[in-house]
């Protein structure tokens, strides 16, 4: 490779020097190591979530102090079915031969703090219900917000969600954190014209993002998976199936 280019950026203009939080030196080198090492490949789908938004907003109202999020559903649509996709909740091993698939469900989701990235995870998804979800995702967040994260907070995750649809967009390429295998993104959902196969209606349509290691996970395995959430998301009770 080139050597990264030597610039007296000041010839040109007024500059400054600001050097890397702890964090972001840490984040910044993980994703190099997994954007470099890990050939990803994203996969886009759409899911109409108005019937769940009409649920997540009703089941808010009833939660007291607790705010049913978005991505509270979608880190357990995503818990559900990291069972029934066992190579989605896997890891490689350090040769890059032998596959670790993981009877446990830990569940990391990016969150933005003043420091930089970072991926607080929520232990044993399977067992727990949206609200007590909702309830550790907005305590892992204060918590990360405030710079009080520990390591025991950010280890053994399986999967990671990351969500920039309270901010915007309409599709991005997460990257995966090794050494996990896939990582959801999360866009702005929007109301569509939508045919239902007599004429078009409003529904409520959230952009959904796959990036998956593709030594690990077939195109058309990935395919599926999405689509299983889609469905899932469509149709929440499909999460009992
Ligand atoms: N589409 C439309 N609106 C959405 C949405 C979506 N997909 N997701 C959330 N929203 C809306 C919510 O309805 C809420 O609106 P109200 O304030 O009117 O109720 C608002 O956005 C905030 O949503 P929220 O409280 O549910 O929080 P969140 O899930 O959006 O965010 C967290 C939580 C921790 C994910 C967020 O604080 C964060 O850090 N986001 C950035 C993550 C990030 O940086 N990812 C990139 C990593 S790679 O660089």
């Amino acid at each position: 490779l080139l050597p990264w280019p030597q610039v007296d950026h000041a010839r040109f203009g007024d500059a400054e020097e600001e050097a890397f939080s702890r964090i972001r030196k840490m984040s910044a080198a993980n994703l190099a190591r997994n954007w470099a090492l890990i050939p990803h490949v994203t996969h886009h789908d759409e899911a109409d979530i108005t019937e769940l938004e009409r649920f997540r907003k009703l089941t808010s109202q009833e939660s007291g102090d607790i705010k049913v999020t978005l991505l509270a559903f979608l880190v357990k649509a995503v818990g559900v079915l990291l069972a029934k996709f066992p190579v989605f909740n896997a890891s490689l091993d350090a040769r890059g031969d032998v596959l670790i698939l993981k009877k446990y469900v830990n569940i990391g989701f990016a969150a933005d703090t003043p420091e930089g990235l970072v991926v607080p995870v929520i232990r044993q998804v399977d067992g727990k219900g949206i609200v007590q979800i909702a309830g550790e995702a907005a305590h892992l967040a204060a918590k990360a917000r405030e710079g009080r994260l520990g390591p025991a907070d950010m280890q053994g995750g399986c999967f990671s969600i990351s969500s920039l649809g309270g901010i915007g967009g309409s599709a991005f390429t997460p990257i995966v954190n090794a050494p996990e295998v896939a990582i959801l993104g999360v866009s702005r959902a929007a109301m569509k014209p939508v045919w239902d196969g007599e004429a078009f209606r409003p529904r409520l349509v959230l952009p959904l993002s796959l990036s998956y290691d593709h030594r690990v996970i077939d195109g058309a395995a990935a395919a599926r998976f999405v689509a299983a959430l889609v469905r899932m998301l469509e149709d929440f009770r499909r999460a009992l199936l």
